[in-house]
């Protein structure tokens, strides 16, 4: 059976971008594999968290998660944080990395910037905590866009570092689930950059817990240029407000682009933009109500968490219990 594993960081109400580039391909998925879809919270320290803010945005995934239709009676969603042995298990895996991999990670020049030397160990390594998180539980599939591709690959090279090392198949080695149709989502401010839950503009994503009012009005606002709009893609060229908005309304409507593109060839962005209101309102209402819902029993929400990630302890030991043993440490009972 396949194995999936993946996550999203708690680093606030998740949005369009998640929904659409992530959390629809799982809940495919969770049809036909054994599915973990862990809240990276661990991951999400490697910038400065308000603590209770941190809080709140975990059961604030886990609920939405849970809104979005991911059955937990088929998948494990649980905290990261609630198993330690991701972090025994980073320790372990950091020991056979060597640093010129994690040198050429482009993720860590893009969001270290010029300040390389301020950036804290955490978001150098974070690589090495993924491949721990992804090998934990023995998947051999992550579903990664196309930004985490390279870490994939770094997590690929890190088992197999183990393996030759110890001179036995102790760690799955996963294969990429890249995706072709789960698009990319683009800030509502800015085409060429992509919907994100930091972006200091809350007007840039749709968050899926935004009410109609507020859907209306960031659509309204969202950008756009002075063209009507093309018929077909060739016409979005250098067009990226135009492309994401398009894009959102076909990936909703479960159309082609090209199909969209000619029911709005020729017309002004207010008529895509009025359609396009009604569209998200009507698929954001009954995620928002769920999560709202889930969100007013805090307590049985954690106490879901706290079985599952009481599931995920035992499977995790299973896998350490190998690694100490081959790593040579005493067992002291
Ligand atoms: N704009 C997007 N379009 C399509 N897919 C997206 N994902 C995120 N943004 C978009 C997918 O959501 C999953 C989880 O992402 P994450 O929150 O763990 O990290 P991220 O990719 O860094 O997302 P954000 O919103 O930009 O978070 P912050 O601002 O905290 O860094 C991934 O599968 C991702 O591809």
């Amino acid at each position: 059976m396949m194995r999936v594993f993946s996550g999203i960081q708690p680093t606030g109400a998740l949005h369009l971008g998640n929904h659409l580039g992530a959390i629809v391909a799982w809940k495919e998925l969770q049809a036909i594999a054994e599915c973990t879809f862990c809240i990276v919270d661990w991951h999400a320290i490697t910038v400065f968290q308000d603590p209770e803010a941190l809080r709140q945005s975990v059961l604030m995934t886990a609920a939405t998660y849970l809104a979005c239709g991911l059955d937990p009676q088929r998948v494990t969603i649980y905290p990261q944080s609630a198993v330690p042995q991701h972090a025994e298990l980073a320790w372990l895996l950091s020991c056979h990395t060597p640093m010129g991999w994690l040198n050429r990670m482009t993720q860590f020049k893009d969001k270290a910037g010029k300040h390389k030397d301020q950036a804290v160990l955490g978001l150098y390594a974070y690589p090495v905590l993924m491949a721990a998180d992804i090998v934990l539980f023995g998947a051999t599939h992550v579903p990664v866009g196309e930004d985490q591709k390279q870490h994939l690959e770094l997590a690929r090279d890190i088992a197999a570092a183990v393996n030759r090392a110890y001179g036995k198949d102790l760690l799955v080695i996963p294969e990429p689930m890249v995706s072709k149709v789960a698009p990319r989502i683009m800030s509502l401010r800015d085409g060429t950059k992509k919907m994100s839950k930091s972006d200091p503009s809350e007007a840039s994503r749709i968050h899926l817990t935004d009410d109609d009012d507020t859907i209306a009005q960031k659509i309204r606002r969202a950008k756009t240029d002075s063209d009507a709009l093309p018929s077909d893609i060739a016409g979005l060229d250098n067009r990226p407000e135009a492309k994401n908005l398009l894009t959102i309304l076909s990936v909703l409507e479960n159309r082609a682009l090209p199909d969209t593109l000619q029911s709005y060839a020729g017309q002004t962005f207010s008529v895509l933009k009025d359609d396009l209101t009604q569209v998200l309102i009507t698929h954001i209402a009954p995620i928002r109500q769920g999560i709202h819902e889930r969100l007013s029993d805090p307590q049985a929400l954690k106490s879901l968490l706290a079985q599952h990630a009481s599931k995920c302890i035992e499977k995790a030991e299973s896998t350490m219990g190998l690694m100490r043993e081959s790593f040579g440490f005493l067992k002291l009972s």
